[in-house]
């Protein structure tokens, strides 16, 4: 069981971070904590996929390297979508390297993450300097940092002293570390945020190691403010439909958190 939480309109005003305090913000007025992964090959896929579901949630989390026909103009549109529908984007890199490479991965090549994606993900793996690196580039930015400290695959290893090592990495940098992907509840501390992917409203997994929970388990067990739902929503024939299912399952949810 989790501790009482602080509501998201409470949070949209008391949390450290400019950027959580815009999420929450964004998470209040649309009523939803859901984040839609869309792991497509293309650009045209996501971007359609993006404006018809983009009024129903709160982050749309990509994975920038998958796209076969990458240009910068695919993530001018996202910027623009994100403006259009209130949401805030973020690149799933999982960073984990010595800091001068990721240092550079951050802020250049042919994805120059760090100028549109509001947030990103680090593994604790490499220790500290990892988290000192991606702020140099990123702070000016304003933008924000997740640990990766726990995973939704069988087997992982990201558990025990590894996590507790991510949660500290976590609360000794709150002005650029903004949470965790996590599977549950890591920190008490308010300003951070715990978002939880392996998702999916018929539970089980897939054949390549990903273990689902539902939207309720995740928010009420597990202590989520961010569910991320991949092809629950994109692999359905009527994704803009279970968007609205998984937006409804995971926001009452959350209102009931604040009753107990
Ligand atoms: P799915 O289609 O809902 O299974 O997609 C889940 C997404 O979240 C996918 O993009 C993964 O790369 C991502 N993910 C995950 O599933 N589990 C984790 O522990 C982490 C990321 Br970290």
């Amino acid at each position: 069981s989790i501790q009482k939480v602080m509501s998201h309109k409470e949070r949209a005003v008391k949390c450290c971070h400019p950027l959580v305090r815009s999420l929450y913000s964004i998470m209040n007025d649309k009523e939803t904590n859901l984040c839609m992964s869309v792991d497509f090959t293309s650009s045209e896929d996501l971007l359609q996929l993006v404006d018809k579901v983009g009024p129903h949630v709160c982050l749309v989390k990509t994975h920038i390297d998958m796209l076969e026909d990458f240009t910068t103009d695919v993530t001018q549109q996202l910027q623009r979508l994100a403006h259009k529908h209130n949401f805030l984007i973020f690149e799933d890199r999982k960073f984990g390297d010595i800091g001068k490479t990721v240092h550079t991965q951050y802020q250049g090549g042919m994805y120059k993450i760090s100028s549109w994606a509001h947030i990103t993900n680090a593994h604790p793996v490499p220790g500290p300097g990892i988290v000192s690196a991606l702020a140099e580039v990123g702070k000016p930015l304003g933008r924000g940092c997740l640990m990766v400290a726990e995973m939704s695959s069988s087997g992982n290893l990201a558990t025990g002293e590894y996590t507790k090592a991510a949660v500290k990495m976590a609360e000794t940098n709150k002005d650029f570390v903004i949470g965790f992907i996590s599977q549950s509840r890591l920190s008490a501390d308010p300003d951070l945020v715990h978002m939880t992917p392996g998702i999916k409203i018929q539970m089980g997994g897939d054949s390549l190691g990903q273990q689902y929970v539902t939207p309720k388990m995740a928010i009420t067990e597990r202590g989520a403010d961010v569910i991320i739902v991949g092809r629950g929503i994109t692999g359905v024939s009527d994704p803009v439909g279970a968007a609205k299912e998984y937006k409804q399952a995971g926001y009452s949810a959350y209102l009931n958190t604040l009753n107990h």
